[in-house]
């Protein structure tokens, strides 16, 4: 079996230290941390999405997929985040109120501190007020906002309304993302940018803050 293949079935099957060193041992060999990220570990992430929706997984087993894909993206972090140099500006991210999914939006914390910002995560479950707080007190350029659930997305026109009403709303942009957002969504709840992967979110990001 060709071996970005053996690792999105590690990953599908939960085994956390198969996927860990299997993933060491691609890197080695000089295989990209891109390519073992969109041709292994997300191929895998997928794969197990589809056996949630139809009830073949169960939460515990998704939740060790999920643990396994952390421990190969630790691996993966430090290489997938080279390249910046200068901060090219603050970024404050977060998942919102009662969503505990964090896999994107490491990984979009992850190209954009590659790309050269800072971030600032804070989380999952991120209520409005914490978002507000850490407006305040961090003053970021960028809010960055994850929801994976159609229920939870709600939450990101919540956390836009608390911002405008705190009166900081023109003082940060905030692009907004997860797999059930839209850009009409973001269209509809007043972000000023959507982008649909971690990829596009970077040249998203960089064109909000006209960054060439
Ligand atoms: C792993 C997982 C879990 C894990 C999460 C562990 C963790 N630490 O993240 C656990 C087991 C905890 C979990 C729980 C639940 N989950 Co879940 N989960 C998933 C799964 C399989 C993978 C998500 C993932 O990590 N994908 C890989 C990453 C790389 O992709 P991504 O998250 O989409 O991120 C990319 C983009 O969306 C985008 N992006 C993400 N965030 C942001 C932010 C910004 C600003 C931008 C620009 C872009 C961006 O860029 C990212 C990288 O390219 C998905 C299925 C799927 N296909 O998405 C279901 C899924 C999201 N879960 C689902 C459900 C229903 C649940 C539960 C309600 C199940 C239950 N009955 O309890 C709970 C809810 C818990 C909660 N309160 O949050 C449903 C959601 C259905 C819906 N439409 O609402 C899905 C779609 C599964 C399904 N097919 O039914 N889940």
């Amino acid at each position: 079996m060709e071996e970005l293949e053996k690792l999105a079935l590690l990953l599908e099957e939960g085994d956390v230290q198969s996927v860990a060193s299997l993933t060491q041992q691609l890197v080695d060999s000089g295989m990209s941390a891109q390519t073992i990220l969109n041709n292994g570990l997300i191929v895998g992430m997928g794969v197990v999405g589809e056996k949630m929706r139809t009830g073949e997984m169960y939460l515990p087993e998704v939740l060790q997929s999920a643990t396994a894909m952390h421990a190969s993206l630790k691996i993966l972090k430090p290489l997938l985040a080279q390249g910046g140099i200068q901060p090219l500006g603050k970024i404050v991210m977060g998942t919102v109120k009662g969503d505990v999914h964090d896999i994107g939006k490491n990984l979009v914390g992850i190209l954009l501190q590659g790309a050269g910002f800072e971030i600032l995560d804070l989380g999952v479950n991120v209520g409005p007020a914490k978002f507000v707080d850490a407006i305040n007190q961090h003053n970021p350029s960028l809010l960055a906002i994850s929801a994976m659930l159609t229920t939870t997305m709600l939450n990101m026109k919540t956390t836009i309304e608390a911002i405008g009403s705190a009166g900081l709303r023109s003082k940060v942009k905030i692009i907004v993302g997860g797999a059930p957002v839209s850009q009409k969504f973001a269209d509809e709840i007043g972000a000023d940018g959507y982008a649909q992967n971690a990829v596009r979110a970077v040249d998203k990001v960089k064109e909000m803050l006209t960054i060439a």
